[in-house]
């Protein structure tokens, strides 16, 4: 069921059948562990993430808020490619919330029992794209998170939703700003096949 939670703030909820979601969440465990895997990011001013981080396209440097073709913060390494699979999930979910993409990065983070994102806006994309409101596709698997989402000042409140495994939000047009986060991870919720923990990887046209 498609849900409009405001102008261009979609929830595609269930909108990958159980097979695909197994299916997936195997891919970003196989990517993950691959020969340039997953790992925990630190950010500007030292902190490190809670999350695993694994980005394909192109890598987003935690220190300079850029994209890159190597991992410069990191190991080195050249950026694993997005795998059309998982392309094609995203283009297919945009255009059923209204929206058209081209994905070419996709950023990948592995949340356990007590990781959090805190609220942030997505907007180290090219400025072009921002304002033509190409969207971020967003793909859960495994664990239920709560997630957060906000107005396009980091004031305005935020409301939660509740994403469960397989649920795709799409967040264009107007909406391509808002501030979102997520606050906490449901342990023990991931259906059979995937989990322990949660996947979230976001889709994004550079
Ligand atoms: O995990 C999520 O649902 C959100 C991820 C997110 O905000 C991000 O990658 O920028």
């Amino acid at each position: 069921m498609n849900v409009t939670l405001a102008d261009g703030l979609v929830l595609l909820q269930s909108r990958l059948a159980a097979a695909e979601q197994r299916e997936l969440w195997l891919l970003c465990r196989t990517l993950s562990e691959g020969a340039v895997p997953m790992y925990t990011p630190t950010v500007r001013g030292g902190r490190k993430m809670s999350v695993g981080m694994l980005c394909l396209g192109k890598h987003w440097n935690g220190l300079t808020y850029q994209y890159e073709d190597r991992r410069s913060d990191f190991d080195g390494l050249a950026v694993p490619e997005i795998p059309p699979r998982l392309a094609n999930v995203a283009r297919a979910a945009a255009e059923d919330a209204g929206f058209t993409i081209q994905p070419d990065l996709c950023i990948m983070n592995y949340y356990s029992d007590s990781s959090k994102m805190g609220v942030h806006q997505d907007k180290d994309e090219r400025p072009e794209t921002i304002a033509a409101g190409i969207p971020i596709v967003s793909v859960s698997l495994g664990d239920e998170a709560r997630f957060v989402v906000g107005g396009l000042s980091r004031r305005d409140p935020t409301s939660p939703v509740m994403l469960t495994s397989g649920d795709v939000v799409v967040m264009g047009g107007p909406s391509r700003l808002r501030y979102h986060g997520v606050t906490r991870i449901l342990p023990g919720t991931a259906p059979h096949g995937t989990g322990p923990g949660r996947f979230n990887l976001t889709f994004r046209q550079w």
